[in-house]
C-alpha cells in the first residue's frame, strides 16, 4: 500500500496575524489539495483568487465567524501548494476557534517558518529571499526595513548570480585548457583570465562591504558605558536616548543592574547600556551589580570609558582608575569621555592623542547640560564604519558575511595559483560553492532547520 502521506505534503495551518486583538486576523492553510477542504469550512468551493465573503462554520454547520476567504490554487501562490487565507474577526478567542477547526479537518500546526520553508523548497523563493521575509518582519528601524525588501524582490541574489556566473565562465575556460598543458599560460592570457579574476574580486569585495553594513544595521552595536560612580554614565544615557530613562543622583552607586536602551543614529541601531559603577565596596548589591558590569564589558562592541573632569567630586584614586583601564578588554574599541567639563572650565571638543597605541581619543563633554554629545555620536558612527551607501545596503546576515568571506578567499587564493591550473579550478569551483550557500543551491538541510525554526508561526 502507497501511503499518499509519503508524496503529499501534509497540510499545514496557523494563525498569521499577531496575538492579541485586531480589526481582522488571519488563519493561512497550506496544503497538496484544498478545494475540499475550503469547501466544508464555508459550504462552497470558492473561485480562484476572488474574494468571497462567506461563514465559517464548525462540524455541526454553526457559524464560528464570518469574514473573507481567499483560495490560491497550485503552483500560483506564496508556498506553491494551494493556500487558503480567511480573514476573520482580528480576536485572540475567534482566531483560536477558527485554528481548531482548521486542525479538525486536517490540518496540522504549522512549525515556525514552516510556509515560508515551502515556498523555498518549491522553488519560490531562494535562501536570501526566504531570510529577508523574517529580516523585513524583524525590522526595527526604516533604513534596516527598506533593506530587506530589496532582497526579498531578489536584488541580493541577484547579484550573487551575476557572481557566480562570471565564474562558471572562467571555470568553463579553464577546464577546457586543462587538457592541454602545454598551452596552459599562453591560454589564460588569451582568455584573460587573470584580469576577469581581478573583476570578480572586486564585485565580491564591494558586496561584502555593503553587507558589512547591513549586518550593522541588522543588529546593531554594544555600546558599554564604563566609569567610577557619579561619574556621569546613566546622565550620558538620558542624554543619548533623549529621554529620564536611568535613575541620576549625586549618590555614589546609584546604579546597579545594567540597563539597555537602544536609540538609533542615522537608522543604525545602537544598544547603550549603562552599568553600575565600578569601585571597591562591601555592598552585596552593588558588588553583584559591578559583576554585570564586567560580564557587559565582556560583550561590547565599544567602550566608552567616562571620567570626571572635575575629579574633586568622584572619590576615586589614579591607581584605581588605573586597575579598571588595565581590565578592560584590548581588542575592544575604546573612547574615553571626560564628563562634568562645565565644573572644570574646559571647552566641548575631541582631542586624539596620537602618542599612545592606536590613537586614544578622548570627548570632552557635559551629559547633565548636553554639551559635546553630538561629539559622541559622530564618534559612535565613525566606529561602526558607517559610511553612506544609500540604498545599495545589503542586509545580511553573520551567515551571509562568513560565505561572502569564504568566496572571497578563494578567489584570492586561485589568484596566487595562476601558474597551477588545477588549482586554479579547484578554487574557483569552491568560491562558487560558497557563493551557492547564500542563496541555498549548497545549503545542508540541518542548516535549513536552523534557518527556519528562527522564524514566528504563520510565516
Ligand atoms: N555639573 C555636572 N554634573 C554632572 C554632569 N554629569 C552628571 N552630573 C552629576 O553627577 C551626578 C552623578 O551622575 P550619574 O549620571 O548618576 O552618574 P553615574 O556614573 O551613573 O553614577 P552611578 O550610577 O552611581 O555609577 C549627578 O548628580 C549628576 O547630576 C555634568 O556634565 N556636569
Ligand atoms: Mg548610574
Amino acid at each position: 500500500m502507497q501511503n499518499p502521506a509519503a508524496r503529499t505534503p501534509d497540510v499545514i495551518a496557523a494563525i498569521a496575524t499577531a496575538p492579541g486583538r485586531g480589526g481582522i486576523g488571519v488563519v493561512r492553510v497550506s496544503g497538496a489539495s484544498l478545494s475540499e477542504f475550503a469547501a466544508a469550512l464555508c459550504g462552497r468551493v470558492p473561485q480562484p483568487r476572488r474574494a468571497m465573503f462567506s461563514a465559517f462554520v464548525d462540524a455541526a454547520g454553526e457559524a464560528i465567524d464570518e469574514g473573507i476567504l481567499l483560495h490560491f490554487p497550485a503552483p500560483a501562490s506564496f508556498t506553491g501548494e494551494d493556500v487558503l487565507e480567511l480573514q476573520g474577526h482580528g480576536g485572540p478567542v475567534v482566531m483560536q476557534m477558527l485554528l481548531a477547526r482548521c486542525l479538525e479537518l486536517g490540518a496540522r500546526l504549522a512549525e515556525p517558518g514552516e510556509f515560508t520553508r515551502r515556498a523555498f523548497l518549491n522553488g519560490k523563493l531562494d535562501l536570501a529571499q526566504a531570510e529577508s521575509v523574517a529580516d523585513l518582519i524583524e525590522a526595527s528601524t526604516a533604513a534596516a526595513a527598506r533593506s530587506a525588501v530589496r532582497s526579498l524582490s531578489g536584488r541580493f541574489s541577484e547579484e550573487i548570480h551575476r557572481i557566480v556566473d562570471a565564474l562558471i565562465d572562467l571555470r568553463m575556460l579553464v577546464e577546457a585548457t586543462l587538457d592541454f598543458p602545454e598551452e596552459e599560460i599562453e591560454f589564460l592570457e588569451r582568455a584573460r583570465a587573470m584580469p576577469r579574476l581581478e573583476e570578480i574580486r572586486d564585485k565580491l569585495e564591494s558586496v561584502l562591504d555593503r553587507a558589512r553594513q547591513g549586518a550593522l544595521l541588522r543588529s546593531g552595536l554594544n555600546v558599554v558605558l564604563v566609569g567610577e560612580p557619579n561619574v556621569g554614565k546613566s546622565s550620558l544615557l538620558n542624554q543619548l536616548a533623549g529621554e529620564d530613562r536611568a535613575i541620576v543622583t549625586d549618590i555614589a552607586g546609584t546604579t546597579r543592574d545594567a540597563l539597555r536602551e537602544t536609540i538609533q543614529i542615522e537608522g543604525i541601531p545602537l544598544h547603550i547600556i549603562d552599568t553600575a559603577g565600578l569601585r571597591e565596596t562591601a555592598d552585596t548589591v552593588e558588588r553583584i551589580g559591578i559583576e554585570r558590569t564586567w560580564r557587559e564589558i565582556e560583550r561590547a562592541d565599544v567602550i566608552l570609558r567616562l571620567v570626571d573632569a572635575s575629579a574633586a567630586a568622584t572619590d576615586t584614586t589614579p591607581e584605581a582608575s588605573e586597575s579598571i583601564d588595565a581590565r578592560l578588554p584590548r581588542g575592544v574599541e575604546r573612547i574615553t569621555v571626560v564628563n562634568k567639563i562645565d565644573l572644570a572650565g574646559l571647552a566641548a571638543g575631541r582631542i586624539e592623542e596620537p602618542g599612545e597605541p592606536g590613537g586614544r581619543i578622548r570627548l570632552q563633554v557635559s551629559a547633565k547640560r548636553g554639551t559635546g554629545i553630538d561629539l559622541v555620536r559622530a564618534e559612535l558612527l565613525r566606529i561602526a564604519g558607517w559610511h553612506a551607501h544609500g540604498e545599495d545596503v545589503i542586509l545580511a546576515r553573520e551567515r551571509h558575511l562568513h560565505a561572502l568571506r569564504a568566496a572571497l578567499a578563494h578567489v584570492e587564493s586561485a589568484a596566487a595559483q595562476s601558474a597551477a591550473l588545477e588549482l586554479f579550478a579547484e578554487e574557483l569551483r569552491l568560491a562558487q560553492e560558497s557563493l551557492g550557500e547564500i542563496t541555498g543551491e549548497f545549503t545542508a538541510d540541518d542548516l535549513l532547520g536552523v534557518i527556519f525554526s528562527r522564524f514566528c508561526i504563520g510565516k
